[in-house]
């Protein structure tokens, strides 16, 4: 077969693009070059539905291990009983569990979207919100942390079977047992979606979710630093809720419940490229060097935090406890969206989003998401800060000016020259 040069040129281009510009799109990071090989293997050719040792095909024995290799190391990283790595994405996770759990119809409660929640938590566009009768809680106007009071109003009144949190823009750490507490005074479940700050509670650094929630998702290309993809947690397996029983009479338990939501229930054939690259980032978690990774992270955010407030930016909550910060635009009269592609030009990435009782439509949106875990895996240290922090501002405060924006872009191609990406490539 003939190499195929068009594809292969457009993917130098977008390699260029990653080396050459400053990522602050807080659900994105570089994994490691192991992880990409991974991720471009040969496993990418087998068929393997089913699980390790109870598969539908013949030939499984070795995606068998990599597959193995990649719960036992998830299992170890969370200290948990049970893992199912076969989502293809964090999406799917969630359909699992909402597939293994509730039917149509059923009451679900989660984080608004607009306030920072995720389009799987019961978004009217998503499935979850077609599927099954959503209610949402937000954050408080004048503090942006999370409303727990109404979160508890709304629980009580309207009794969802499935309450979730975990967010995909939300700066600060959640109060997971106040969460189970009002949960189990209802009789509902909690899942929460730590998609966002997975590699940050891997390391001890956020407030666990596992002690109080019956299931955890995450995707693992963000924090995480894996390939892109889905997972599920538990960190107590437990009887299923509906008394279903195998041929032998013996009640299913949870796990059981959950593994046939994610195949046959809502997908196929696992992607066995994505599992084996999965087990390589687990075990780069695994590492001390993920620790030194992780602590940096979260190090570069306040950082970055500080050097926005000091500029006169208004940050959602005031500041960040994790990877990302939320920050509203209006002071600066400029939208998200000329924002974003103001950036864009000078060679930053980020993403507009809407704030907390935003007037501007999600197309438009007040506000801006930054993180830190991309550049921190470039190497970037908290002193680096500033300097993001300038040609951000110069942009922002200069979006028409071509010339400038432009100058801006040399600035940053000269400053990334120093943070080196996949030199083997
Ligand atoms: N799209 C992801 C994010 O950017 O946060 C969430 O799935």
């Amino acid at each position: 077969m003939q190499r195929d040069t068009l594809v292969f040129d457009i993917i130098n281009k977008e390699l260029a693009r990653q080396r050459h510009g400053i990522e602050l799109i807080a659900s994105e990071n570089f994994t490691s070059l192991q992880v990409i090989q991974a991720s471009g293997s040969v496993m990418t050719n087998k068929y393997a539905e089913g699980y390790p040792g109870r598969r539908y095909y013949a030939g499984c024995e070795f995606v068998d291990q990599t597959e193995q290799l990649a719960i036992d190391r998830l299992k170890q990283i969370f200290n948990c009983e049970y893992a199912n790595v076969q989502p293809h994405s964090g999406a799917q996770a969630n359909a699992a569990i909402t597939l293994a759990l509730l039917q149509p119809g059923d009451k679900i409660l989660g984080l608004d979207l607009s306030m920072g929640g995720h389009l799987t938590h019961g978004s009217p566009v998503n499935y979850s919100g077609k599927t099954y009768e959503a209610h949402f809680y937000g954050v408080v106007k004048e503090t942006g942390l999370i409303d727990y009071d109404t979160l508890e109003q709304k629980a009580r009144q309207h009794k969802p079977k499935l309450i979730f949190c975990g967010a995909s823009a939300y700066s600060r750490d959640w109060d997971y047992a106040r969460i189970r507490k009002v949960a189990d005074e209802i009789g509902a479940f909690v899942q929460c979606d730590m998609a966002h700050p997975a590699g940050l509670i891997a390391k001890g650094l956020l407030s666990s979710p596992f002690e109080h929630c019956h299931f955890v998702t995450s995707t693992t290309h963000k924090t995480l630093r894996g390939p892109r993809g889905g997972i599920i947690l538990m960190k107590k397996d437990f009887e299923n809720p509906f008394g279903l029983k195998d041929v032998k009479g013996n009640i299913r338990m949870m796990s059981n419940l959950l593994d046939m939501a994610v195949f046959p229930g809502i997908q196929g054939g696992p992607l066995q490229h994505i599992i084996a690259a999965k087990a390589v980032a687990f075990g780069e978690i695994l590492s001390d060097e993920f620790t030194v990774y992780a602590q940096q992270v979260i190090t570069n955010a306040q950082a970055m935090a500080k050097a926005f407030v000091e500029k006169g930016y208004q940050l959602i909550s005031g500041g960040t406890d994790n990877h990302l910060m939320l920050i509203d635009l209006r002071n600066k009269n400029i939208s998200g969206k000329k924002a974003e592609q103001a950036l864009v030009q000078a060679d930053i990435t980020l993403n507009k989003n809407m704030v907390p009782f935003d007037d501007k439509s999600a197309f438009v949106t007040s506000g801006i998401r930054v993180g830190t875990a991309a550049i921190t895996t470039r190497g970037m240290k908290e002193a680096d800060m500033q300097f993001v922090v300038n040609v951000v501002d110069k942009v922002l405060m200069n979006a028409d000016d071509t010339a400038l924006i432009n100058s801006v872009r040399g600035e940053v191609n000269e400053f990334m020259k120093q943070f080196v990406l996949y030199p083997e490539l």
